[in-house]
């Protein structure tokens, strides 16, 4: 069940949704979610491209997204981007649970124009980041590209997935990116969906995840 937001606020509110702070000398964040959301966002992490592409989780994931990062970008966006995708990661595990009902596994091919990449991820419990993304540019606007697999990184040890991700083609660092974001929405989405074929089961022989 969805309660209605407040236009200027995405407050995290439904039975699947969560917030967690995290305060360290070199990056203050608050994440809340709403998993069963509807693609809200109102972010703020001081670096436009980011922005840009943790919109893309939300739109594409269908997750309410509220994220505020107050990071030490006078050095640079390292410890911003990656303790971003370390509190995304917490609130993601926070909101999904015992994981009981979800599909477990979630993937997705997505285009833009020349680039295409892949997504799997699986809600496992064990942490886990294959990543193999050839960026044909180090920055992107004011975004280090190379912070991509820091924030896979800090997202995957934290929300305790695996997750592989693959940029097939690519000419436009912006478009291999935006791919590899959209595709990470789509398949995060299609894994935390859950099936009403095995509702209250959490999908494991094993009985835990
Ligand atoms: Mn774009």
């Amino acid at each position: 069940m969805n309660t209605p937001l407040a236009p200027e606020a995405v407050i995290a509110t439904g039975a699947r949704a969560a917030s967690v702070t995290r305060n360290t000398a070199e990056t203050k964040i608050t994440v809340k979610l709403d998993l069963d959301g509807t693609g809200r966002a109102k972010l703020s992490t001081g670096i436009g491209f980011f922005d840009h592409m943790l919109d893309q989780i939300a739109r594409h994931g269908l997750i309410d997204l509220d994220i505020d990062c107050q990071g030490d970008l006078h050095i640079d966006g390292h410890h911003t981007v990656e303790d971003v995708g370390i509190t995304l990661g917490q609130a993601v595990a926070k909101a999904v649970g015992d994981k009981k009902g979800i599909r477990r596994y979630g993937h997705a091919y997505v285009p833009l124009d020349e680039a295409l990449s892949r997504v799997v991820i699986d809600f496992s419990g064990r942490p886990g980041l294959v990543m193999d993304v050839p960026f044909t540019s180090g920055m992107i606007g004011t975004f280090d590209s190379q912070l991509t697999y820091e924030f896979f990184q800090g997202f995957a040890n934290h929300a305790f997935v695996t997750l592989h991700i693959d940029n097939l083609k690519g000419v436009n660092a912006h478009h291999q990116c935006e791919t590899v974001f959209k595709a990470f929405a789509r398949a995060l989405r299609a894994a935390l969906e859950l099936d009403p074929r095995s509702a209250g089961v959490i999908p494991s022989t094993k009985g835990s995840l």
